[in-house]
């Protein structure tokens, strides 16, 4: 396990010099912000994000994300110039000696919460879930807590219409077309794809989410079994799921784990949850057996504490403050060591 934390780029308000602080901390997690998507990132770029990494004494060997151009989840016939610009990212990549690269294939939209500053009775904040939030938002002038407004309302609008009609099969087919279009990139840049869960793990806004599931993942594996496309096990992602057991996932799939973004979800009732510090005991996520299914079964990926509280009267990113990602570092550290040495690794 390398343990990795997710930095901004230059625009971080964390300098680089307390993530390294963290103590346990190998690397960095970023990639280049500034280039619309379905563009080639200049090499020049990824190569001073390394550079300013490296002279804090940090890797940065997990890039998170490239993110896919809506024409390949289309399936449109312009696909195949941004498949082409995908490839050279992923070539460009690997000359900067990166090694995993993190992706998601949600139309249009990303992870999605109702709440961005749930607060909690001791005062810190944390993204949080409701159902009944959810159901009242305008679906036709979408504005979405933390998104990032890329879009104005209409292109949005004109981008949910060219779904219309978009089904799970024929969502699921553009991935793989787009998965065994790059894996000759891969291969020769020695890359591992590893493919983010959507997140919650179900349709939204009538769109159809194809990665949420352990069926989804055999499908996956099934239909692309190179050893480069892998996955980003996101605890916080799965766990929204109630159906999903997400010890027995980790076990079944660690070896195709390339990177692991562990979580935790508290929920109050059937359907709503507010996310929370890592700790097994502070949550519904089996954070321990989840690290012991991973110790157990080979994992040998890269791992970083994702959303975290905001404490400590930190005004941080919601889920990207300082101290309580540094915190869960800590934990999931003394867990690896602690589940390690049981095992005698
Ligand atoms: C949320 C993140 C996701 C992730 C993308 C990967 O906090 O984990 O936004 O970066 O889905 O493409």
């Amino acid at each position: 396990m390398k343990l990795t934390f997710r930095w901004y780029g230059e625009k971080d308000c964390i300098p680089l010099s307390y993530i390294k602080q963290i103590q346990g901390m190998t690397g960095v997690v970023t990639a280049v912000y500034d280039t619309p998507v379905g563009e080639v990132w200049d090499l020049e770029k990824l190569l001073r994000l390394k550079a300013l990494a490296a002279a804090a004494g940090l890797e940065m060997e997990v890039i998170e994300s490239i993110p896919v151009h809506e024409d390949i989840k289309l399936g449109l016939p312009t696909r195949d110039k941004y498949i082409e610009a995908y490839k050279q990212n992923i070539i460009n990549c690997g000359k900067a000696g990166v090694k995993c690269v993190c992706y998601n294939f949600m139309p249009v939209f990303d992870w999605f919460r109702t709440d961005l500053h749930y607060k909690h009775a001791d005062g810190a904040t944390s993204l949080a879930y409701c159902e009944a939030d959810f159901a009242k938002l305008d679906k036709k002038n979408l504005r979405l807590p933390g998104w990032d407004e890329s879009y104005t309302p209409e292109e949005l609008n004109q981008l949910l219409a060219k779904y219309e009609g978009m089904t799970h099969e024929k969502l699921f087919e553009n991935l793989v077309y787009f998965l065994k279009a790059i894996m000759p990139a891969c291969e020769e840049a020695d890359v591992n794809m590893a493919i983010h869960p959507d997140d919650p793990p179900w349709d939204i806004f009538g769109l159809p989410r194809i990665v949420g599931r352990e069926e989804d993942y055999d499908k996956l594996f099934a239909a692309v079994p190179n050893k480069h496309n892998g996955i980003t096990f996101c605890t916080g992602s799965l766990g929204a799921g109630r159906f999903n057991d997400l010890p027995k996932m980790a076990a079944k799939y660690a070896k195709r784990i390339y990177f692991a973004h562990l979580r935790q979800l508290k929920f109050v009732n059937e359907t709503d949850f507010y996310e929370n510090g890592h700790r097994t005991a502070d949550g519904d996520v089996d954070i321990y057996a989840i690290v012991k299914a991973l110790v157990e079964n080979g994992f040998e990926g890269y791992l970083r504490p994702d959303h975290g509280r905001n404490v400590w009267g930190e005004e941080g990113k919601p889920g990207y403050g300082l101290y309580d990602r540094a915190m869960g570092g800590v934990y999931l550290s003394g867990l690896f060591e602690a589940v390690e040495k049981d095992l005698g690794k």
